[in-house]
């Protein structure tokens, strides 16, 4: 049985001040700040896939596309963004590729290549860190990837450098035919400052693709050459980069602070709050570092402090500097910030007054009155993944199986919570279904559940979907299709056919897919639909037990939607009259929007949205819609 609902349309963000005119200054949030830099420089091209804290810099372009003639897509990926807008600067169009900080791992393939060939025109690559993980598995410091692959880093302190360092790192990028990467990181990219507002040249969105294989294909041959020429091309780099004006000196004093991207802004404030006399070299441009500025800076000086936010990339290049010029000077860094979570004034404050040796206290300003109370996630009243967890749950009691819930990134990340307890392991997005496949092999005695969303199936679930089926890995693969990708704002996606600036597009079935690829048993059930649900899921278990791939499709469109679409609407309350008080609907479910009072579940009403599963799992139907 193969139902279909796709009445989804993405969300498309107001224009705010993004189209404004030259010379205004308007509010932006940094990653606006970003897409206007793009549009300034006229981009033509722009691919992303969304990912906190990126996501809006593609979302505003989205939401300008039309009027300014720029292509821009949700890619499945950000490899398949990386690859698209790579492709459009080879074709002499300036293009922009966003991702958060872990999507560059996914591009990573073509982005260390990409230095190899360079560009023809203008390429930017937006990397979007999330120091103290936020909304992330790990805290990589994308910094690396510049020295890794020979591409320069462009860091901003806020959101106008976030505007200017796009413009000019596209216009660098044209100019030298060379990939430029701007990593930002959540303080910068969301957070709103004003932003004094440049011309927009026009946008060039037609390019041309000469014939020239010598140029664009990188067999060995090629390659070596394109190496000697690469190692040719950083040294030019490093001499342009000296001499940005976004890198700096600033100051005098015998103490030297190196302040790169967001670790500029604390310093400002640091060095004004403790009133020192300080000399400041501030980093736009962290890789390389600019040479001729560093080995300005550091003369006459006894004292160095680095200030950058998570890894010491600047301070490691710093040091080798340092010894290449035979300077002793006493370095601080790392070993006073640490290397992890983000730079917060108190820590660089503490830090600054240990290297001046000056007395500090928490200024007033940032002692918080009171200590918010703690706000753990959880999924939202009426979300359909709840149901599943539900279902899920269920059948495994009713089969007597302990499955392995092999986990992935999205919001039913959070069936990790009782009393689902339904994520044993989540390790990176699309990584469900290629850790089942290895305990399957390995783990005989549970079965092996696959949990992944519907954006997350297309982002990187085909492969390893096709892998269990080729290597007969036995393996319950569950879908959460809610038609849309929840978690990072409800961005379009293959699944429902509509393209980022809301036109639509063509529509790809994810049952036809695992059908076509041959699970063994391919389903679609609604999750508010607990009966049918359970039936296809405890025909998926035996499936899995006689050796088989199972792929079910839990589709109902995400609650947050429908309820603000109108397509979902009601309130249910429970009959105490019938109530058994078997409190399955608040221990089995948890909805939060059933409490307990005077020893009977009561539904509180502003919540309920009136998906009515509690009344589908009651076992004497004693709830009811009241609206
Ligand atoms: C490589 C990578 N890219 C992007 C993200 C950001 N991200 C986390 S969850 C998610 C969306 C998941 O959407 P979906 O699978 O549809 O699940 P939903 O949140 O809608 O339940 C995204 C894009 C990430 N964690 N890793």
């Amino acid at each position: 049985m193969i139902r279909g609902c796709f009445k989804n349309l993405p969300r498309v963000r107001g224009k705010h001040n993004i189209l404004g005119e030259p010379n205004t200054t308007v509010l932006l949030l940094g990653n606006e700040a970003i897409a206007r830099g793009a549009m300034e420089y006229g981009i033509g091209f722009a691919a992303a896939y969304p990912g906190t804290p990126s996501s809006e810099v593609v979302e505003t372009l989205s939401s300008v596309a039309n009027e300014l003639g720029i292509y821009v897509e949700w890619s499945v990926n950000e490899k398949v963004a990386f690859e698209s807008a790579y492709a459009a600067a080879m074709s002499g169009v300036p293009s922009l590729t966003a991702m958060k900080h872990v999507g560059l791992n996914v591009a990573a393939d073509p982005l260390m290549t990409s230095a190899y060939t360079g560009v023809e025109a203008g390429f930017i690559i937006v990397t979007a860190d999330d120091p103290y993980m936020h909304s992330s598995q790990n805290e990589q410091d994308n910094r690396w990837y510049g020295l890794h692959a020979y591409i320069p880093v462009l860091e901003p302190c806020d959101p106008q450098e976030a505007k200017d360092l796009t413009y000019i790192g596209l216009e660098l990028s044209e100019k030298l035919h060379h990939p430029f990467i701007l990593r930002s990181v959540t303080r910068v990219s969301h957070v709103r400052a004003p932003v004094k507002l440049g011309i927009m040249r026009g946008s060039r969105a037609i390019g041309s693709f000469p014939r020239n294989p010598g140029r664009w294909t990188v067999i060995p041959e090629n390659a070596r050459k394109m190496k000697l020429r690469l190692l040719e091309k950083w040294r030019v780099i490093e001499s342009n980069l000296s001499e940005l004006p976004y890198n700096r000196i600033e100051g005098d004093g015998k103490v030297l602070i190196v302040a790169s991207g967001i670790g500029y802004a604390y310093t400002s404030e640091a060095v004004e709050t403790l009133g020192v006399e300080a000399k400041v070299l501030k980093i736009a441009s962290p890789v390389p570092l600019p040479k001729k500025l560093v080995e300005k800076a550091v003369e006459g000086v006894e004292k160095v402090l680095i200030i950058e936010e998570c890894d010491p990339v600047v301070e490691l290049q710093l040091k080798a500097l340092l010894k290449d010029m035979d300077l002793r000077v006493e370095v601080y860094g790392e070993n006073l910030l640490g290397r992890r979570g983000e730079l917060t004034l108190d820590r660089v404050l503490e830090s600054m007054a240990k290297v001046f040796k000056v007395p500090w206290s928490i200024p007033e300003l940032i002692k918080p009155p009171i200590e918010p109370p703690p706000r753990p996630p959880i999924l939202c009243p009426g979300c359909p993944h709840r149901a599943t967890f539900y279902v899920l749950k269920m059948a495994s009691k009713r089969l007597k199986v302990d499955p392995i819930y092999s986990g992935d990134i999205g919001c039913y990340s959070l069936g990790i919570q009782p009393p689902f307890n339904a994520q044993d392991v989540i390790i990176e997005m699309g990584g469900s279904i290629g850790l089942a496949n290895g305990f399957a092999h390995t783990v005989k005695e549970r079965p092996v559940v696959a949990i992944i969303g519907d954006s997350t199936f297309f982002h990187a679930g085909l492969p390893p979907l096709v892998n269990a089926i080729y290597n007969r890995a036995p393996m319950l693969i569950i879908v959460l299709d809610n038609e849309t990708t929840a978690m990072t704002g409800f961005q379009p996606h293959p699944g429902t056919g509509v393209k980022a600036d809301g036109s639509p597009g063509k529509r790809v079935c994810i049952e036809c897919i695992a059908k076509v690829m041959g699970a063994d048993y391919v389903d679609v059930f609604d999750p508010y639909n607990v009966r049918t649900a359970l039936e296809a899921v405890e025909k998926g278990f035996k499936v899995v037990m006689a050796g088989g791939v199972a792929v079910l499709v839990a589709r109902r469109e995400c609650s947050l939607n429908a309820a603000r679409s109108g397509r979902l609407s009601g309130v249910y309350q429970v009959d105490t009259l019938k109530c058994i008080k078997c409190m399955l609907c608040l221990n089995e479910l948890a909805c939060p929007a059933i409490k307990v009072e005077k020893g009977f579940p009561k539904v509180v009403e502003n919540l309920c949205v009136g998906c009515g599963v509690c009344n589908e799992i009651c076992p004497v139907k004693a709830f009811s819609k009241i609206r």
